[in-house]
């Protein structure tokens, strides 16, 4: 048996407040303290171990030593990820259910995508040259949704595009929320649901014609491991899967135009036709910003790792936002250089802004192609098609609320298309 040491523990009931005072910093902030990887502490009124870091990536990786099934807290379940979806499984069930996700993934589905961004873009841009000012974060919110039907088949028609891209936003705002904010997002969950169910139905009798490329085809006909066609509250969760986080990416680009922003001289080596230059800022964009804090899993078995034991059935929680932060794996990690990206050698459980690892096999994010797709086209749009000032207002975003947004939601005027 190899010898063990315990895990440097933090003392007292629960630290559940700390977590929402110190928000992205928590993790990072006792790694710090007990100038260690690993420790343990108590969340939601359970013992945690929370890690960080690239070894530690890779070990929360480890299908043999981590599950997913009954580790994601219940108002994780309600707002964001929905009941049953692809990030509960395990094993055989979620490669078939991951499998779905990654056939809509192709390189013809990404050529689409970059069309259909494009095309949105092109439009938003042209009726913001007629508005005084542009909220940022607000429209990147209609465009993605704009961009989110459009790509998945999922028809909507021109006056609920607002309330549909406020419910899609309500549903990655609230997870961390209390109190209303909250509640607002588990209703939003609750009524996309009900509008995606009658429609799966519609396909499924014929009433409803979509092409079959697309992720609502795909998905209202993908079956399961015993052949069954999944049940459509499932195949709702999943388009919502998909549609929920194409509107997330408005946050990153509400820090794209942050970064243009403060950091100019980076912005101006980003040229329209070279795509190494737009790839690193977009890389660099979503390594410095705060966006997904942490991933949750439970250990499958006891087991020793490093000298700790890991019990069986505990909370363990992976520091993504400390592990895109350390300063053993990036140089002056607190600063914005793109440049870092140029020749880099990280490893999948290094650079882990959506997760890490394989996206077949395991919980890697589906959709990191089609994030990075669209951030490149919002960087070309925002770096390089056109001209706008930035007004005096509260650019600062904080390091506690998640997720983290730019205070004044960036706002822009005299927007101008550059011939
Ligand atoms: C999973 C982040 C955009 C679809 C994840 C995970 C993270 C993440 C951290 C969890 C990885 C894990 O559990 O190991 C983000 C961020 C995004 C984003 C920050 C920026 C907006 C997208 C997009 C799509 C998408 C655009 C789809 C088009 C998914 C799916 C999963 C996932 C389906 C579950 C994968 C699985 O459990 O196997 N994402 N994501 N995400 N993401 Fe994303
Ligand atoms: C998505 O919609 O799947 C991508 C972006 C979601 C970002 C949500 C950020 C707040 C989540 C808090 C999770 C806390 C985990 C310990």
């Amino acid at each position: 048996m190899a010898e063990t040491n315990p895990i440097p523990k933090e003392e007292g009931m629960d630290h559940s407040l700390n977590l929402l005072r110190e928000g992205y910093t928590f993790i990072l902030n006792r790694r710090r303290g007990f100038n260690s990887n690993v420790f343990e502490t108590r969340l939601l009124g359970k013992k945690a171990i929370c890690m960080g870091g690239a070894e530690a990536a890779e070990v929360f990786y480890d299908e043999s030593k981590f599950i997913r099934s009954g580790a994601a807290p219940q108002r994780l379940i309600e707002t964001l990820f929905g009941q049953g979806g692809v990030q509960t499984l395990d094993d055989a069930a979620h490669r078939n259910r991951k499998q779905m996700f990654m056939s809509v993934m192709k390189p013809d589905d990404m050529q689409r995508l970059r069309d259909i961004t494009k095309k949105q873009w092109d439009m938003a841009l042209t009726k913001w040259e007629q508005m005084e000012k542009v909220v940022l974060y607000e429209e990147a919110q209609e465009i993605t949704t704009r961009i989110a039907c459009e790509w998945a088949g999922v028809l909507i028609a021109e006056q609920d595009v607002k309330t549909l891209s406020k419910d899609l936003t309500a549903t990655f705002e609230s997870p961390a929320a209390i109190g209303p904010s909250h509640w607002q997002g588990k209703h939003a969950r609750k009524e996309l649901e009900k509008w995606l169910i009658v429609l799966v139905n519609e396909i499924r009798e014929g009433k409803l014609q979509v092409p079959d490329y697309t992720v609502f085809y795909k998905f209202s006909w993908h079956t399961d491991l015993n052949g069954d066609l999944l049940d459509p509250e499932t195949v709702a969760v999943e388009i919502i899967n998909i549609l929920r986080p194409i509107v997330a990416i408005s946050v990153y680009i509400a820090f794209v135009g942050l970064a243009v922003h403060h950091f100019p001289e980076e912005a101006a080596k980003v040229q329209s036709s070279d795509d190494e230059t737009a790839q690193r800022f977009i890389q660099e964009v979503r390594r410095y910003y705060p966006f997904f804090p942490a991933l949750v899993a439970q250990v499958r078995e006891d087991f020793v790792w490093n000298g700790y034991e890991f019990p069986k059935d505990t909370m363990t929680l992976l520091d993504i936002y400390g592990t895109n932060h350390d300063p053993t794996l990036w140089d002056n990690p607190d600063v914005f250089n793109p440049d870092r990206f140029i020749d880099w050698h990280g490893s999948p459980f290094s650079f882990i802004p959506q997760g890490g690892g394989d996206y077949e096999m395991g919980h890697r994010c589906a959709g990191e192609w089609v994030t990075i797709e669209v951030m490149k086209i919002s960087l070309d749009y925002l770096a390089n098609r056109m001209k706008f000032d930035v007004p005096e207002q509260d650019l600062s975003y904080s390091v506690i609320s998640m997720p983290s947004i730019p205070n004044s939601k960036l706002i822009l005027t005299n927007v101008k298309r550059k011939m």
